[in-house]
């Protein structure tokens, strides 16, 4: 299955890599939150070969109405993870496709064809970019970790989130050694897996902004908990605080002073 899927994954990459260069028709889902016709070009491309490939899964989507669909041995695809940064030209952007077995992951590929990377993971099969397998970092002081964080679109509506962003910025910055936000929670979580960050942070995520990065990391040899450091529940859990396993304790600890 990871070879199909990888082959469609980045026949698709062709249609976000055309879209980047290309003027786009812009729509707003809510405050802030962007959808071009290359999220649904991708989504519709993806979700029409899947569907006709893998027969056995559900297909959850971002774009699409999933009310109805059952998480249980499902595809779970987000078309254009990093919207903002794909509509402005930021080269950080991705597809992102999680195939989960009984609410576990199974497989993960999350493609940026801007710059032409590719992370994979089979579940205890290890995590690899273009082929390379990778490793979270050593570091284990959390004054030496670079993290990264994400700003939900939510925070721009709601005032309480918009606090806790804040309340957890000011808690976290003077600890670390720097915070990032690039945009694209996918592609934060596959960079602590090749050992770029020691962690990442975010409040509200969807479950196709992590489906897929939540495994590449795991099988890098990180950690993902919520917020108590306890298992991350995709779909459920407010936070979703990812590292390279040896900073958690501390992150967790920080991020609840
Ligand atoms: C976005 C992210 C971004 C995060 C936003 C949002 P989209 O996904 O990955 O990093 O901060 O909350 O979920 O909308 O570009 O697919």
């Amino acid at each position: 299955m990871k070879k199909e899927l990888i082959k469609i994954i980045k026949e698709a990459g062709e249609i976000l890599k055309e879209g980047y260069y290309t003027k786009k028709d812009i729509t707003f889902k809510a405050k802030k939150d962007l959808v071009t016709q290359y999220d649904v070009a991708v989504e519709n491309f993806l979700k029409k070969k899947f569907s006709k490939k893998f027969k056995d899964f559900n297909l959850i989507a971002e774009e699409s109405d999933n009310a109805n669909v059952e998480f249980n041995n499902s595809i779970i695809i987000d078309p254009i993870d990093g919207t903002t940064n794909f509509v402005n030209g930021v080269p950080h952007t991705a597809i992102s496709v999680g195939v989960y077995k009984n609410k576990k992951p199974y497989l993960a590929v999350v493609y940026n064809p801007i710059l032409d990377e590719l992370y994979t993971a089979k579940i205890g099969k290890g995590a690899y970019l273009n082929g390379k397998k990778l490793k979270v970092s050593n570091e284990n002081d959390f004054q030496k970790s670079l993290l990264a964080t994400g700003f939900p679109y939510t925070s721009n509506t709601n005032e309480d989130d918009l606090n806790d962003v804040l309340k957890k910025i000011k808690l976290i910055l003077p600890l670390c050694q720097d915070l990032r936000r690039l945009g694209a929670a996918s592609l934060d979580l596959c960079y602590i897996a090749k050992g770029t960050f020691e962690g990442y942070y975010e409040m509200n995520l969807k479950a196709w902004d992590v489906s897929a990065g939540i495994l590449i990391l795991t099988e890098a040899g990180g950690v993902v908990s919520n917020i108590n450091g306890d298992e991350y529940t995709l779909f459920e859990d407010k936070y979703l605080v990812a590292s390279n396993g040896k900073i958690h304790k501390k992150f967790i600890k920080n991020l609840n002073k």
